[in-house]
């Protein structure tokens, strides 16, 4: 088993799997920037070692500091989490390389996810649906033009390198196709450095839905039901859910089936997920593979009872899978959201800050993974997300309720954040009628200004509480430690958590 586990991240995914640590009794190495000196998961881990500058470039992209952090720690394995280095194929090969068990895929799987057609291609081999389109990248328009035809306008130019939506561009007649050819290829040469581009029949309102697999280096593959993700913006998906409310036992069992031979296709070992797009017809197709744990895996975890990080570890450890497809029965209804620092009503620009109030729902049914606490920084620097916040109900309206509930009692000041537009989603008809597709945020978001309103009265109490607070503290203590120390007062191990014990690389002992 693993005796000590380097977590390659930062904010709320180092905090949930330094938990899952605990709970098996394996020790914990955080690595942080000089922006995240009192982030949580640097007081919770058994030890942190500082990797560089807040840039991530300088530091959580950073393969050698990284992988030095984890030899001198005398760690015996690295968990990327998500972001960051969780889908490079070569920081995978470096963990390898230096003796590490790299808590995910093999990086051959990794790498052949990662170039889109090649992935394509593979799906279409394996017998996996694949909307029609080409298996090559563009060369020569006058090729394709025939071809586009036969699977009918519009069509969409996607990069061969691509996520997160650079480099695609909608195409509504050959006339069209030379000119969004040379846009999407340019925009895919300056963020992925390859300019190839590949065409698909585009497809109008598409719902996302994926599949979450486990697989263990014993050939055994299950799946464990899907997520609706269709609630997204700007490509950053912002609620999701299971089961999705289309989402019918034989459907299940086709896409589950064909998630898995996905997986075995490209090697795939450890939790992994396979994107489709549904079709209003209920037509199912491969998107492309996730090859890490996802932001939204609670969903999934909430409904079938695993834990999918206690899963990693076991399957990077070389154990076999604990159970069959056959012992996974999934129960009730979970939907999670992403709480950002940004202010829905600014067009979601990023709200970095101090959370000068900070208040969590608890309660039957809530589950909260936060990486921060009272006090802390969102720093600039980062994805400022905030927690995910994770509702469970016997049914999906009983789910909704509760999630009203437990965002209404969610107090944060200091920054701006995306509860209230949750508050507006959960209440929209059309998502509590459960029909929705990946444009709903962009077709309804407009009209809902008056919602948005916070409510700054019931927040006043509780920022001039903390307002006192931090005043007495101030005075009592000329010589106070940093903000954030001593007010938290933790015990991990019987030992009282000192921020002064942490100091550069090695950490502190
Ligand atoms: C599509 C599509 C419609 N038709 N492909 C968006 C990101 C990239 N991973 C693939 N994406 C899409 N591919 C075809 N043939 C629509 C999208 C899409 C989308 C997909 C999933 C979730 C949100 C989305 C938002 C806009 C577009």
């Amino acid at each position: 088993m693993i005796k000590k586990l380097l977590i390659a991240n930062r904010g709320e995914i180092s905090v949930r799997i330094i938990r899952a640590c605990r709970d098996l009794g394996i020790k914990t190495v955080a690595i942080y920037s000089e922006a995240d000196r009192r982030a949580l998961p640097v007081l919770m881990a058994d030890e942190a070692v500082l990797i560089g500058p807040p840039p991530a470039a300088e530091s959580y992209l950073c393969i050698d500091k990284i992988v030095d952090a984890a030899l001198q720690t005398g760690a015996d394995a690295v968990h990327p989490g998500y972001g960051f280095l969780a889908e490079n194929a070569e920081f995978a090969a470096a963990c390898l390389g230096a003796g590490l068990n790299f808590v995910g895929p093999p990086a051959r799987a990794i790498g052949s996810m990662g170039d889109k057609i090649a992935a394509r291609q593979m799906m279409e081999d394996s017998g996996v649906p694949v909307i029609p389109g080409s298996r090559e990248p563009i060369t020569d328009v006058a090729e394709i033009i025939p071809l586009a035809k036969k699977a009918g306008f519009p069509i969409l130019l996607k990069a061969v390198a691509g996520g997160g939506g650079k480099g695609m561009r909608v195409v509504h007649c050959a006339d069209e196709i030379q000119t969004a050819l040379e846009g999407a290829s340019s925009e895919a040469k300056s963020a992925f450095g390859d300019g190839r581009v590949f065409w698909e029949k585009y497809l109008e309102h598409p719902r996302h839905i994926e599949i979450q697999i486990l697989a263990d280096k014993h050939g055994n593959i299950i799946h464990l039901n899907e997520r609706e993700c269709s609630i997204q913006r700007r490509h950053q998906k912002v609620i999701e859910e299971s089961p999705s409310p289309i989402m019918t036992a034989d459907l299940r069992r086709q896409m589950g089936e064909a998630a898995i031979a996905a997986a075995r296709a490209c090697g795939y070992i450890n939790a992994g997920t396979v994107e489709f797009l549904v079709d209003t017809e209920r037509k199912f197709y491969f998107l492309e593979m996730n090859t890490r744990l996802q932001v939204e895996h609670p969903v999934t975890e909430l409904v079938t009872g695993l834990d999918l990080v206690k899963a990693q570890l076991l399957v990077a450890a070389g154990e076999e899978l604990p159970y069959q497809q056959d012992q996974i029965t999934p129960h009730g209804h979970a939907i999670e959201f992403r709480i950002y620092a940004e202010d829905p009503k600014n067009n979601f620009l990023p709200s970095p800050g101090t959370l000068s109030v900070y208040r969590e729902p608890h309660g039957p049914g809530i589950r909260l993974d936060a990486g921060t606490y009272e006090g802390a920084e969102v720093p600039i620097y980062y994805d400022p997300l905030i927690a995910e916040l994770a509702v469970w109900g016997e049914t999906r309206e009983e789910a909704i309720n509760r999630a009203i509930r437990a965002l209404e009692e969610y107090k944060i000041a200091g920054v701006a954040t995306t509860i209230k537009f949750h508050c507006w989603a959960l209440k929209h008809p059309l998502f509590r009628s459960g029909d929705i597709s990946t444009h709903f945020v962009d077709e309804h978001f407009e009209s809902i200004t008056g919602c948005l309103d916070i409510d700054e009265n019931a927040l006043r109490p509780l920022a001039l509480a903390a307002a006192i607070y931090e005043y007495r503290r101030a005075k009592k203590k000329t010589a106070a430690p940093p903000t954030g120390r001593r007010n938290l007062n933790w015990k991990v191990n019987g030992r009282r958590l000192s921020l002064r014990s942490i100091s550069g690389p090695g950490g502190r002992s």
